[in-house]
């Protein structure tokens, strides 16, 4: 069924570490080999043996139109034939900026990177350097890449695999970092009664992604605003996943609170590789070369991330579909969870607009201790009978499902009816 997949990974493990560029892609927690992709059209993918699935990963976040989106494609091509990096200055990367300025109300400078990783090591960065501190505050299971202060305690790779830290992290980096339980804004306050004055920065993902999807508490990310500020903390909001996916102007403009710097990639990127940080002028001008803190990248701010993220972020201006978005979801996961249900299977459904993710298990999850009650086997499972039954599913139960607006109501039928016999068979093995 995926015998040229299964070949192809076999010499790519010879070759590239896990047969893979980015871990959970090898497929180890859920027991199956990954399918090579050889091309994608709107919410389809296709594999090398020519197998077609409704694709629910959508790179991870970045497709939130779908694949090979006519006026993405048109931009790139158009950009390709006027050179794919110049290394200076170009107007496109003037009205990335301007975009999203206008589009994110709390950042009023921007700075385009390479990707979400290179994001939030870099606003931690100017975080230190703003404050003059070196403790930094993120919580249990939430993932903002993969650098050496942020591996800590980590959701999506890292707890896939169960490595939430990871050797070649030094001690006297990872002592700096201070993870704390999700949704628990007395952990947060207990942590400043001690250090406060130390903490250069809280780091959030406002709606988490890296631990399957969690609903934040609005009490909770308030409580970060306001103790963030009465210490001369800055607020970072890692929205690389949820930047242009919730609303126009994010998850805190869904949720109404204002970070000092918010992470961004993916969806800026239009599926071309891309990060971005902004926020407050008065922190961002501390960057080099006006200020002292350094960051700089040769591909940063690449003529081809800009067409492709430009023209995506401009159908999201026109089209404002994120209502549309919320109503496919809704049809998706309600579908999903009574599937389940009916199945005699436990299941909770965390979604919150075009994200989400079924845990199964019966509690209701609200940080990474509970979505680790999640039952490992029957995720398992379920993404097998899924991706054999022409379902790609991120192959974690600690990733997000994402829905975009290729996803057509007969596409979302016909995965809950998938869904349906994967959970009878299931069932019946139980
Ligand atoms: N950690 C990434 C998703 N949250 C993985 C991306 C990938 O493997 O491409």
């Amino acid at each position: 069924m995926r015998e040229k997949s299964r070949v192809l990974f076999e010499k790519a493990k010879k070759i590239i570490p896990g047969g893979v560029n980015s871990p959970v892609r090898a497929g180890k927690s859920v027991g199956v080999d990954p399918p090579f992709i050889t091309s994608a059209k709107g919410a389809l993918i296709r594999d090398a043996d020519g197998n077609e699935y409704i694709d629910y990963v959508g790179s991870w976040g970045p497709m939130i139109l779908g694949h090979a989106h006519p006026e993405v494609v048109e931009a790139v091509i158009k950009s390709a034939e006027r050179g794919t990096s110049y290394g200076a200055p170009t107007e496109s990367e003037l009205t990335m900026a301007e975009i999203i300025v206008e589009m994110v109300a709390s950042v009023e400078k921007v700075r385009m990177v390479n990707s979400g990783t290179e994001a939030a090591m870099s606003a931690i960065r100017l975080a230190r350097g703003y404050t003059d501190r070196d403790k930094i505050v993120k919580f249990d299971g939430c993932y903002h890449g993969h650098s050496d202060s942020l591996l800590v305690a980590a959701g999506s790779g890292p707890a896939t695999l169960g490595i939430p830290g990871s050797p070649g992290v030094p001690e006297d980096v990872a002592r700096h970092t201070i993870s704390l339980p999700y949704n628990n804004i007395a952990a947060v306050e207990k942590a400043f009664d001690r250090f406060g004055p130390e903490i250069a920065c809280v780091i959030v993902e406002p709606v988490p992604g890296n631990m399957g999807v969690i609903i934040p508490d609005q009490s909770f990310l308030e409580g970060l605003r306001r103790i963030t500020g009465s210490y001369g903390t800055v607020l970072i909001f890692d929205e690389v996943i949820t930047g242009f996916r919730l609303a126009q102007g994010g998850a805190q403009e869904v949720l109404g609170i204002t970070p000092d710097l918010t992470c961004f990639g993916k969806i800026i990127g239009g599926g071309l590789p891309v990060g971005a940080y902004g926020g407050r002028a008065e922190i961002m001008d501390r960057i080099a070369p006006d200020g002292d803190v350094y960051q700089a990248g040769t591909l940063s701010g690449n003529p081809l991330a800009m067409a492709a993220g430009l023209a995506t972020l401009n159908i999201l201006k026109r089209e404002n579909p994120y209502a549309e978005l919320n109503r496919k979801s809704e049809a998706l996961f309600m579908g999903l969870e009574t599937a389940a249900k009916n199945a005699g299977m436990p299941a909770t459904v965390n979604r919150m607009g075009s994200m989400g993710c079924l845990f199964f298990t019966p509690k209701t999850v609200t940080d990474f201790a509970t979505a680790q009650t999640g039952n490992p086997d029957v995720f398992r499972q379920y993404y097998q009978e899924m991706l054999d039954q022409g379902i790609y599913l991120a192959p974690s139960p600690f990733e997000t499902t994402f829905l975009s607006l290729a996803h057509t109501s007969k596409m979302i039928a016909e995965t809950i009816d998938r869904a349906e016999k994967a959970f009878e068979i299931i069932a019946q093995a139980l």
